[in-house]
């Protein structure tokens, strides 16, 4: 089976080495992996990992387990599918359980079905179990299950673990912090998936359906790797792009209107998060103009401002001031300015957060809040992925405002790395910049 990572089998084991650090003496943690998923009937969606079990195993098997052993010599134990040549012809290959120890640098791997008649050994005298609380309910109960497992043989000298112990910030917090090599996966996911907006951009033309771009982005994500899209493509044209998770795509695209793309591929379990909004045509009107050139700045602002130990919660001040000075330039909002800004005006326009992590999952896992000071926002620290993305959302029927700028809705997305000195802007690809923007579009042809 060809591996799916692209990260070294090395980094991995440092992985689990960084988690049984944190785990309290002579204690196991159980990991499960995803399920394949029905769709309808006998077919299911394409099969997605589970991210907890992925960042620690590499292993991109449905019905596997995973078990960390902590004792005097720590143990990291596989449990996946067994071989079955019937289920292989039909459904597609099993690593098996020899080649897994070799590929994935377990100790052991047995085959799913041997964990009933094995857990009580791995449990018995532990003094916690570790699992991810609350992350898949039926596997909460079968934890459960096999702990009351044990302590049913207590008359046989068996003894339960006293705890049990949710481990979800341990590897939340792992996962927060991106190594080299995740971070090169980023920059590629990255690349390809700017590719695939260039793309998008050159063959947007009036009358063709939001459907016809997403195929567009997702034929170039594929061609560099990234099979799937990393979550719900939107390709939203005009008024649609005021529903923030627009992913009908179902419309034709109009002229003198802007198209909003949010899509990024996964590649190797990694994804990249962009949005672009660009005019159908090709080219800006005068008010799609100032209300991109003001998100473009804002954003700018807020990327220049990711530094080691500024916040998220200290750019979105920033970015909310700029844009409601800006809105209230523009008119768009009227009345004191020191007022409008008193009172975070912009939120009416700019109706989402800022940013959010992002890696294995596209909206991370990672706590957003200090430790130490939990109102707080925390610090931000080398490693760390985040998106910024501004926008400006002005509903068709918002009254308020001129008619001109009505149904005008604008996010502008890239994916930036923190730095030891600053920070590195993942999305170098695909332009943001409007005459940038204009001048790819003026190559595009009818084809
Ligand atoms: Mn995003």
């Amino acid at each position: 089976m060809m591996k799916h990572t692209l990260i070294p089998a090395s980094e991995f084991a440092t992985r689990r080495t960084r988690f049984f650090e944190q785990m309290p003496e002579n204690s196991i943690a159980l990991f499960n992996a995803g399920r394949e998923v029905t769709r309808s009937n006998d077919t299911e969606y394409p099969f997605c990992q589970n991210k907890n079990f992925y960042y620690l195993t590499g292993f991109n098997e449905p019905d596997a387990l995973l078990l960390l052993i902590k004792s005097d010599q720590n143990k990291v134990v596989l449990f996946s599918r067994p071989k079955d040549a019937l289920q292989e012809v039909w459904h597609g290959r099993r690593i098996g359980q020899e080649l897994a120890i070799q590929e994935y640098g377990v100790d052991e791997c047995f085959t799913l079905d041997q964990i009933d008649e094995l857990i009580v050994d791995y449990i018995n005298a532990k003094t916690s179990v570790l699992t991810c609380v609350g992350e898949n309910e039926a596997f909460d109960h079968q934890v459960l299950k096999w702990i009351t497992k044990v302590k049913s043989q207590s008359r046989n000298g068996k003894t339960a673990p006293a705890t049990i112990t949710d481990c979800t910030a341990i590897i939340h917090e792992l996962r927060l912090i991106k190594s080299d090599a995740e971070l090169d996966v980023m920059r590629k996911a990255n690349h390809l998936s700017g590719i695939a907006h260039q793309r998008a951009m050159k063959q947007s033309a009036v009358g063709k359906f939001e459907y016809q771009i997403e195929a567009e982005l997702l034929y170039e994500f594929a061609q560099h790797g990234a099979r799937y899209p990393a979550y719900g493509t939107i390709v939203a044209g005009g008024n649609n792009a005021n529903i923030l998770h627009y992913t009908d795509n179902s419309d034709s695209l109009k002229d003198n209107e802007l198209l909003l793309i949010d899509a990024g591929g996964e590649l190797a379990g990694y994804a990249a998060d962009i949005t672009r909004t660009f005019p159908v045509n090709g080219i800006f009107t005068t008010e799609q103009k100032a209300i991109y050139q003001l998100v473009l700045d804002a954003q700018n602002i807020a990327i220049e401002a990711v530094t080691p130990n500024n916040t998220l919660a200290a750019l979105n001040s920033l970015v909310c001031d700029f844009l409601t000075e800006g809105l209230y330039k523009l008119g768009i909002l009227q009345g004191e300015l020191t007022q409008l800004i008193e009172e975070k005006a912009c939120k009416k326009y700019f109706i989402h957060g800022l940013g959010h992590w992002l890696g294995l999952d596209v909206h991370d896992v990672g706590d957003y809040q200090s430790n130490e000071k939990r109102e707080q926002m925390r610090a931000f620290a080398p490693g760390m992925v985040l998106t910024i993305e501004p926008g400006i959302y002005i509903p068709l029927n918002d009254l308020s405002v001129e008619p001109k700028w009505r149904g005008i809705a604008i996010r502008i997305e890239d994916n930036i790395a923190v730095t030891s000195i600053g920070h590195e802007n993942l999305t170098t690809t695909v332009p943001k910049e409007i005459a940038e923007i204009e001048l790819l579009m003026s190559g595009s042809t009818s084809n």
